[in-house]
């Protein structure tokens, strides 16, 4: 090869990016379609059209060697255990890979099928009077109470509820052990910093209440939980791969949601003009929810490792290492984005990559969907006004983006 790729010497798991990443992302997507980063000696890309080609050419990109950082093919996991848990303490191998994330077709499609089915759009759609209800009662209980924080009364308690409901959790240990282990186990896609480090109590605290919700004699028989054991076992997986798929939504389902739902509050309370046009046009309530998951991604980065030599938006790309596909980076590159900094319920944010796209793209979207819809219908039928009166404040982690504590007022009259 006798191209150059830009080297960087930007940390994107560094604290001060990951309380403002867009500086960074603006220096990585005007240094080059692919960077060079010299800290983890691996590539980068910062620009929608190329992290969107990656995703979407799962053959050269793959996943089977981890989304995180490591290379699974390099430093393997544990290699069996119940649910395929080892343990926090064993770092970034920390878990046999999931079925679903971790893995490259034909395997991935499997797992893909019975996930997908049991998340199917008509067994969303069959939540949306007891969702509806729920969130009605919730955003009640706040409107016209003074202040309270908008992540724990309202972006944590709709999954926490609503998603864990559904899934067929006990009521009992999820709020303690969901949001530490899922904190954890974002964090461990990132390098071994002091991040990962300090959450690894926290996962090592939670992982055996979570390994063992991922069985059924834990889960209620007519939840998401149950039927994907049902539906795991009639394509030929074993009790323990039906646990692990189960650990899926257990990781992916709930930190996600309340980072997004926790943004979109945000960006309502922050844009008064945007919240007032909203209520006026409740049609645009999937599209606000949108332009917020484009805004502030709340997964803002998986890896691919390029398994074939390629050209990446006119890069070469030799087989070998991993590349950063920066997801929130994409999702403000200017050339997709007219005005890509400003959050606008009326753009067509559609096509943002924030729930990925291609064969990986997230199986639970419509979950989080409904659950913005149900948040977002009760706040404009209750709230004339939605407040904020001081900085919220950012959780960090290496893979996630989103608030962890955000000061709000409803009010029913403006
Ligand atoms: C998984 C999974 C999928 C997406 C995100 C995630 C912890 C995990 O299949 O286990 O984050």
């Amino acid at each position: 090869m006798n191209q150059t790729v830009p080297v960087s010497d930007i940390d994107p798991f560094s604290l001060d990016v990951l309380t403002d990443p867009y500086p960074a992302y603006e220096r990585l997507r005007e240094a080059g379609p692919v960077v060079w980063l010299e800290r983890h000696g691996v590539w980068a890309s910062a620009r929608f059209s190329a992290v969107r080609a990656a995703v979407l050419d799962h053959e050269t990109f793959s996943s089977a060697a981890g989304v995180g950082l490591a290379d699974l093919r390099r430093q393997p996991g544990p290699s069996q255990a119940d649910a395929g848990m080892a343990g926090a303490g064993r770092g970034t191998g920390w878990r046999t890979p999931s079925l679903l994330l971790e893995q490259d077709q034909p395997d991935h499609t499997r797992a893909r099928r019975v996930v997908g089915s049991v998340l199917s759009p008509s067994a969303i759609r069959a939540k949306t009077e007891s969702w509806t209800a729920q969130a009605e009662s919730m955003v009640g209980q706040l409107v016209d109470t003074g202040e309270f924080d908008g992540i724990s009364r309202l972006a944590q308690e709709l999954p926490l509820r609503l998603f864990a409901d559904a899934v067929g959790l006990p009521r009992e240990g999820r709020g303690e052990n969901l949001l530490p282990f899922a904190d954890f186990a974002f964090n461990a896609f990132g390098p071994p910093n002091e991040l990962f480090r300090k959450s690894v109590a926290g996962g090592d605290a939670t992982l055996p209440w979570v390994v063992r919700h991922c069985y059924p004699d834990r889960l209620s028989p007519d939840g998401w939980g149950a039927q994907i054991h049902r539906l795991a076992e009639s394509e030929g997986y074993s009790l323990d791969e039906g646990a692990v798929l189960v650990r899926s939504l257990l990781a992916a389902g709930i930190d996600t949601t309340v980072r997004g739902l926790g943004s979109v509050l945000w960006l309502l309370a922050t844009h008064p003009e945007q919240y007032a046009a909203l209520r006026a046009r409740p049609d645009l309530i999937r599209a606000a929810f949108d332009e917020a998951v484009r805004l502030e991604s709340p997964t803002r980065m998986f890896f691919r490792a390029v398994v074939k030599d390629t050209v990446l938006d006119g890069v070469e790309l030799p087989a070998g290492e991993k590349i950063l596909l920066l997801f929130g980076a994409a999702n403000r590159d200017p050339r997709r984005w007219d005005r890509p900094d400003e959050f606008d319920i009326t753009r067509r944010s559609g096509g943002h990559l924030g729930f990925g796209a291609g064969i990986h793209a997230c199986v639970g979207r419509i979950v989080a969907y409904l659950e913005a819809d149900v948040m977002l219908r009760a706040l404009t039928r209750h709230a004339a006004a939605i407040e904020t009166s001081s900085p919220p404040r950012w959780h960090l982690n290496n893979t996630t983006r989103g608030l962890a504590e955000l000061p709000l007022t409803l009010s029913s009259s403006a």
